[in-house]
């Protein structure tokens, strides 16, 4: 792990790009053509725009299932991209080249993020790691120790809540019996480790709408 390497240069994408490309996945798993599960976003292309500017190539993304706009931004070509997720990759997509990785096991990637941002300020690097999670993964206890462990010991990570309502098909705030749920109070706040954001999607928790048989 050195920053010496020329890291190849994140994509500059528009919220129609994106949006475009997840049509163009949904078009395809709909016709049976991905033999595996997809979770599409759509809503957040303003927010995850946002936060990509601040995103640098040497600097580390971590993903869950949902990270077709993540590998995007980061920049990971679209044919790329594309193929990976025609070859049924779509819900564990790693490109270790682009420094992209994600994990379908909720939390999977919280403690490898942590780890590897450990390891950043061991080594005196200068990048950063940015973590991804839903607001369900957000309220395990995974999260809760990876985020104050993080803050603690000053680490150079930053932790973003995508806040879509939903645990799969089930209300989070229903489950918890919470109104208001853990991180939220960082919506619209600035904050070294946290970034909250809400959106509403078109597309169910996986899938693209329609039953697909093969
Ligand atoms: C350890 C583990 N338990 C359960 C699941 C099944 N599962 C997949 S996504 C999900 C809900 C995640 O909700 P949230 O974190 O809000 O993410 P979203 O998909 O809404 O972005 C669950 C329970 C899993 N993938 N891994």
């Amino acid at each position: 792990m050195t920053d010496a390497i020329a890291y190849p240069k994140p994509n500059l994408l528009t919220k129609e790009d994106l949006i475009a490309f997840e049509e163009e996945i949904a078009n395809l798993f709909n016709l049976a053509k991905i033999r595996a599960p997809i979770h599409l976003y759509y809503g957040n292309e303003e927010q995850i725009i946002k936060i990509f500017q601040k995103i640098r190539p040497q600097d580390w993304v971590f993903c869950s299932w949902r990270s077709h706009y993540q590998c995007l931004l980061k920049g990971v070509p679209r044919e790329q991209l594309r193929q990976e997720i025609l070859d049924g990759r779509s819900i564990s997509l790693c490109f270790p080249e682009y420094r992209i990785f994600s994990s379908a096991i909720v939390g999977g990637v919280l403690p490898i993020s942590v780890g590897t941002a450990m390891s950043i300020k061991m080594r005196g690097e200068q990048s950063k790691v940015y973590c991804f999670m839903g607001e369900m993964t957000a309220e395990t206890g995974i999260a809760y120790e990876s985020i104050k462990y993080s803050r603690n010991h000053k680490l150079p990570i930053h932790f973003i809540v995508e806040d879509n309502e939903k645990s799969v098909c089930t209300d989070t705030r229903e489950v918890w019996n919470q109104p208001r749920l853990s991180f939220e109070e960082f919506e619209n706040q600035e904050d070294e480790y946290i970034t909250y954001y809400r959106y509403e999607t078109k597309y169910p928790h996986a899938g693209a709408g329609i039953r697909v048989e093969f």
